[in-house]
């Protein structure tokens, strides 16, 4: 049984140096509880950084400190002060977060963060590597490791990896200004599973996979040459229990009160009917902590009889202070509320009350069960778990939680008051509702909340992304071909060579050549003509060239060569140099009725041209913006279908081209025609487009299909590319 390997930027453990002797402690983040239910029978390690960097560590001590981790299942990652700086502070904190939450204007493209960033993953890389066997299994957390997974990737090839990012995934147009932009997705992309909170982050990410790396994207699976990641989206929940418990004990057993909870008890006494409004969040421009105090100042004189009756607490808990634009932030906050507070304070009443400070548990206990309203208004936020554990302590099912609508946890949450944190109007009428909402509409909306967040907690979220990781390793996905391994080739040979009659159908353009934007570009080389040559020229061999492309192209290539060739699906053969004849009699008249519907749409779609043939019409798009293309390949289908109506003719949707052509011609059909005029006892096909199915599916079952990448097939086999097709070919001679 293999172990489980959690890896994040941070240890789930507090460790203190005190006189030469160590003290671990385990912090109780939402991540380590979900982690510690995973039903795993295996052991589990967490590898990442202990706080410390390694000049704050005696050498003589280091050792000690593994012991002390390895007693919390822990192992560090060593990192030095300038590797923090470089790739925690600089390149996690200063150019991804800003980037990844749409703070363009506060995202800083630095070089020499970037490498830093790349030396300390592969720290992490390493790490993993020296402390893991082949049949672990590997989670991989945020943002700050996003090139773990293919660094662990690149070693490991058979290695099970997860990635979970935890913030936002943002929109292509905002990915694209990252100079290193496809270096970061080829490193997520060394994962077999990749998570996300939302289904718009995750789709948001397939798309720049499709438009940066070009890579082929079906549903929600990447199609790599040789593998198929899965991306899918799982939104982190809570320790449910934990906050519901808690917050039950507080009301019905109430310890020794705490300094919070003595100071809401005056409050509430000398001031009955004041509604207390809570924010919690760490100080982060992506919050919307300053806005926030803005349009509270803008309720107050919207809705002046509110003033006296209203209490904000503000808890804003310190982060990443030595990024220069949380100190900013930090200023700012400090500002406003003093401001405001000058503003509007009397004799009897401040409007708020702000805590620059983490506090322990219990006081987020007192303040989420004090607090009539919570009020979270993040610009942006992956999830936001404030809100959810707002919603788990309201035992009495009162409250009313107000949420932006850029938090993850939106989605989820609809039974809120969901507002545009941008909207100051909106944001004071939210607040009024809240404060006039009856009772029993809070505890309608309290309770519906209650049930979802109480079933898809922390441990169910956990699990669900390690059965789905589990299952993807096991079978990537459905219809999809083996890959063909030297054991295989090598029966294949010899089957090759003990045969009497071999038939040989061979696509060309993603087959024998890579596929080119210009299709005019990718003209045969010497080495594939050598490679033909030998082929053909072999005894009992009956090679054929079988694609798509019109006559005129193939018999300026392959005519003087003498090879057989079918060209434009199945409309015309050639054998051992004669001039093509047809193979099938088609109709040509619908031609005229489809064209002007083509032009049309090359007219619309930038990028995209009709080919020609002689009975045929193809609309490529394969240089179009991808996701625009795919569209416009749905519409003219629909369009086609409702067009083609008795006429025998029928679309084909090949790779990134539509080919509208007669039914009676495909390849397959042609390839059976050439089959049926003698006693082939080896038949061989390979192609890589869908057109190369109807040869799949319609030859003989003893017939050695092969599928060039990997992709849903009806094919035996799979090789990864046309370098491989050449080497595998190179065999039969
Ligand atoms: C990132 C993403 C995503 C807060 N103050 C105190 C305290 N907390 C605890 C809360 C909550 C957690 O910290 C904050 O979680 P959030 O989800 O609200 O926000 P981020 O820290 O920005 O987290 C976020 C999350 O990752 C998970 O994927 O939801 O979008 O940005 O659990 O209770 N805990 C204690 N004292 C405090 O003063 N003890």
């Amino acid at each position: 049984m293999g172990k489980t390997i959690i890896i994040s930027n941070r240890l789930p453990v507090q460790l203190q140096i005190n006189n030469g002797s160590i003290e671990a402690t385990p912090s109780v983040g939402g991540l380590a509880t979900g982690m510690k239910s995973v039903k795993l029978e295996g052991e589990r390690l967490w590898i990442g950084w202990s706080g410390l960097t390694k000049e704050d560590i005696p050498k003589e001590l280091s050792p000690k400190i593994d012991e002390a981790l390895a007693k919390h299942g822990c192992a560090k990652v060593s990192l030095t002060a300038d590797e923090i700086d470089g790739y925690y502070y600089g390149f996690s904190n200063r150019t991804i977060w800003p980037l990844f939450h749409y703070f363009l204007e506060y995202t800083e493209f630095e070089l020499d963060f970037w490498e830093t960033y790349q030396q300390a993953n592969q720290k992490f890389a390493d790490a993993v590597l020296e402390k893991s066997g082949e049949d672990d299994t590997i989670w991989v957390h945020d943002y700050q490791l996003m090139l773990v997974p293919q660094m662990i990737k690149e070693k490991r090839p058979n290695a099970t990896i997860g990635f979970f990012l935890h913030i936002p995934f943002p929109s292509y147009e905002i990915f694209r200004t990252l100079p290193w932009r496809e270096e970061v997705l080829e490193g997520l992309l060394g994962s077999d599973l990749i998570g996300f909170h939302t289904y718009d982050y995750e789709r948001h990410f397939l798309s720049s996979v499709r438009r940066l790396l070009g890579l082929e994207v079906s549903f929600n699976d990447i199609f790599q040459e040789n593998r198929i990641i899965k991306v899918d989206s799982f939104p982190m929940g809570i320790d449910y229990d934990k906050f519901s418990n808690a917050a039950q004990e507080h009301i019905e057993n109430p310890k020794e009160k705490t300094d919070i909870q003595k100071r809401l008890d005056e409050h509430k006494k000398s001031a009955p009917g004041t509604k207390l409004l809570l924010s919690i969040d760490r100080l982060d421009y992506s919050k919307g902590i300053a806005k926030r105090l803005n349009a509270f100042e803008y309720f107050l004189n919207r809705y002046p009889k509110y003033k006296e009756k209203v209490r904000l607490i503000i808890l804003a808990v310190p982060s990443r202070s030595n990024v220069p634009q949380y100190q900013l932030l930090k200023k700012e906050v400090d500002e406003l509320v003093g401001r405001i507070n000058g503003e509007f304070s009397t004799v009897n009443w401040t409007p708020i009350w702000y805590f620059y400070r983490s506090m322990p548990f219990e006081n987020l206990i007192d303040l989420y069960t004090n607090c009539d309203i919570a009020w979270l208004t993040p610009l942006r936020d992956g999830m936001n778990l404030v809100a959810k554990e707002y919603i788990a302590t309201r035992t009495d099912k009162t409250g009313v939680l107000i949420l932006s609508e850029m938090a993850g946890s939106a989605y989820e949450m609809s039974e809120a008051l969901l507002i545009n944190p941008n909207n100051f109007e909106e944001q004071a009428s939210a607040l009024k509702t809240a404060f006039t909402m009856p009772e029993k509409e809070q505890a309608r909306r309290i309770n519906v909340l209650q049930k979802r967040l109480s079933r898809y907690n922390v441990k169910v979220w956990a699990n669900s992304f390690m059965d789905t990781l589990l299952k993807q390793k096991e079978s990537p996905a459905a219809n999809v071909a083996k890959r063909l391994t030297e054991k295989v080739l090598g029966e294949i040979v010899e089957k090759y060579n003990t045969a009497n009659k071999r038939l040989l159908f061979l696509d060309y353009d993603g087959t024998l050549a890579g596929f080119h934007k210009d299709p005019q570009q990718a003209s045969p080389d010497e080495e594939l003509y050598d490679l033909l040559d030998a082929l053909h020229s072999q005894k009992n061999t009956t090679l054929f060239l079988i694609s798509g492309r019109d006559k005129e192209t193939f018999t300026k290539w392959f005519l003087p060569k003498k090879y057989n060739m079918i060209v434009e699906h199945g409309v015309w053969i050639s054998r051992n140099g004669e001039e093509f004849q047809l193979l099938e009699q088609v109709k040509k008249d619908w031609m005229e009725k489809i064209r002007p519907v083509l032009e049309s749409v090359v007219d619309r779609t930038p990028g995209s041209f009709i080919e020609e043939k002689n009975y045929s019409l193809a609309w490529h798009y394969r240089n179009t913006d991808p996701d625009f293309g795919e569209k416009r390949a749905v519409e003219l289908n629909e369009t086609l279908t409702g067009l083609i109506g008795n006429d025998d003719i029928s679309v084909l949707a090949g790779n990134k081209v539509m080919e509208i052509k007669s039914s009676n011609v495909n390849k397959g059909r042609a390839a059976v025609r050439v089959l049926s005029e003698d006693d082939f006892d080896f038949v061989f096909v390979i192609g890589d487009d869908w057109t190369d199915e109807f040869m799949f599916q319609e030859l003989p079952d003893s017939a050695i299909s092969v599928k060039v990448g990997l992709k849903k097939t009806s094919a035996k086999y799979y090789v990864n590319g046309p370098k491989r097709v050449r080497e595998l070919l190179k065999n039969f001679v």
